[in-house]
């Protein structure tokens, strides 16, 4: 049987899909690229045309969302809500959200943060895309506020891992000591999880030999 393959770089989305993996144990082959892959490693357009981490290969498919990645290790397991639970739609918002609207904002900050030279970094972006997350990351709290552990369906989901990363990429900012209580132990129950340590461990066992540019 052929294993998936799953392309990933350090601290990248794609971190969403190694976890969900450690947490479902899913056998995959993980192959590690240095971030990002077009400065890097050109020859990662031959994978994936888009560029973008994470690409998954299965039975001559490439899935390059993370989200959707998630979904396909989650199936059949608990880490998914079926359509007949009663928290289905939100756990579906919350899959999508965790990328349009919460990841996509601290790209704009790592950016104008880390990736461009200094010459290029702009202040002014950094500061309008954090207000954005903050703003919006206070939808995390106002679902907690009710005492529940996670996100969706009374369990752990990938609801928590998708939501979990975009925290976890903030953390990486800082940003994270500036949200809400309910959202920080949120995000500290997530970090405890073996699920995360291991896939944690993974990624730094089986670094590339190149350099990668911060995440
Ligand atoms: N919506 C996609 C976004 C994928 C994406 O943009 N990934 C980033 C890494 S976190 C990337 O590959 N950036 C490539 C680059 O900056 O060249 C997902 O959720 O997987």
């Amino acid at each position: 049987m052929t294993l998936p393959i799953l392309h990933h770089c350090e601290g990248a989305r794609s971190f969403r899909c190694l976890w969900a993996a450690e947490e479902a144990r899913f056998a995959l082959n993980l192959k590690m690229w240095a971030f990002p892959p077009r400065w890097f490693a050109k020859e990662f357009k031959d994978v994936n045309p888009l560029g973008t981490i994470p690409a998954w290969e299965e039975n001559g498919h490439l899935l390059t969302e993370s989200a959707a990645i998630c979904q396909r290790i989650a199936a059949g397991t608990s880490l998914e809500l079926r359509p007949d639970e009663p928290d289905y739609l939100p756990y579906l918002n919350w899959l999508h959200r965790s990328d349009a609207t919460l990841t996509f904002p601290l790209t704009i900050v790592l950016r104008y943060t880390r990736l461009e030279p200094e010459e290029r970094r702009l202040p002014q972006a950094v500061d309008d895309y954090k207000a954005f997350f903050m703003g919006r990351a206070k939808a995390i709290e106002t679902e907690l506020e009710d005492g529940r552990d996670w996100l969706a369906g009374g369990r752990f989901t990938i609801a928590d891992i998708c939501v979990g990363y975009a925290v976890h990429l903030a953390s990486s900012f800082g940003y994270d000591a500036e949200l809400g209580p309910l959202t920080q132990s949120w995000y500290q129950r997530l970090k405890d999880r073996p699920g995360f340590k291991s896939a944690r461990q993974r990624e730094r066992d089986n670094r590339p030999d190149a350099p990668s540019a911060p995440l």
